[in-house]
């Protein structure tokens, strides 16, 4: 199974992205029976991330495309069910450019679901003690923007199968030093949570039955 994990540069006045950093160490590690990967990191830029990650994909042919990115305040490792078709900026990308009620891709669908089996992933992560929990929303920026257009370029090549998804994961202790009340994890816990992630995409084609789901 060949995997492309894909991590961001630095945004929103940040001088380190923990996405960029852990997909970087898990793939200079050694890849587990089966399996080989390779990171990219892309730009926070709404055009220019999704051009080099399609790039990537039909460069390395992946199995399994997993995009990482930061969600500052997020409180664990989140595994993103749905991207959404709709740009909303609150602040501009690295390219300056911050787009409001655009699609991300006219015409497209309203939203993509992940095609990860996430119930089984977020079981394991748990059960090896690291936090984890499924979310039911990226957000308006560059990160729901990219696996939107994951999905949406994985949808177009059904003769091509290629599972994809988007994970967020909370800041890094060393940038929530200086921000009272936030949460952060490591990113030897980050990177632990990636390869069990990989190892159960590896074991499950197809979902666990669970509960999930929120009330807010
Ligand atoms: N997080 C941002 C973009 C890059 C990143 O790491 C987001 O959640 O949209």
């Amino acid at each position: 199974m060949k995997v492309l994990f894909t991590g961001f540069e630095p945004f929103g006045g940040e001088s380190s992205n923990p996405s960029a950093e852990a997909v970087l160490q898990l793939c200079s590690q050694n890849a587990p029976a089966g399996v080989s990967w390779q990171a990219r990191i892309l730009p926070v830029e709404f055009k220019r991330s999704a051009e080099l990650l399609n790039d990537a994909i039909s460069q390395l042919q992946p199995d399994l495309v997993l995009c990482v990115g930061q969600a500052g305040g997020r409180t664990a490792i989140c595994l993103e069910q749905v991207a959404i078709n709709l740009l909303e900026a609150r602040i501009a990308d690295n390219s300056g450019w911050q787009p409001s009620g655009e699609a991300v891709v006219s015409g497209g669908p309203a939203a993509y679901f992940s095609n990860l089996p996430l119930k089984a992933i977020r079981a394991q992560l748990q059960q090896n003690g690291i936090p984890a929990q499924i979310s039911y929303t990226a957000g308006t920026y560059v990160c729901n923007a990219l696996m939107y257009q994951l999905l949406h370029s994985l949808a177009a090549r059904p003769d091509q199968p290629c599972r994809g998804g988007f994970i967020h994961i909370p800041f890094s202790p060393e940038q929530a030093a200086a921000k009272p009340d936030t949460a952060s994890m490591t990113i030897a816990t980050v990177v632990a949570g990636l390869r069990q992630l990989v190892l159960c995409c590896q074991q499950y084609q197809t979902d666990i039955k669970a509960s999930a789901g929120t009330l807010d």
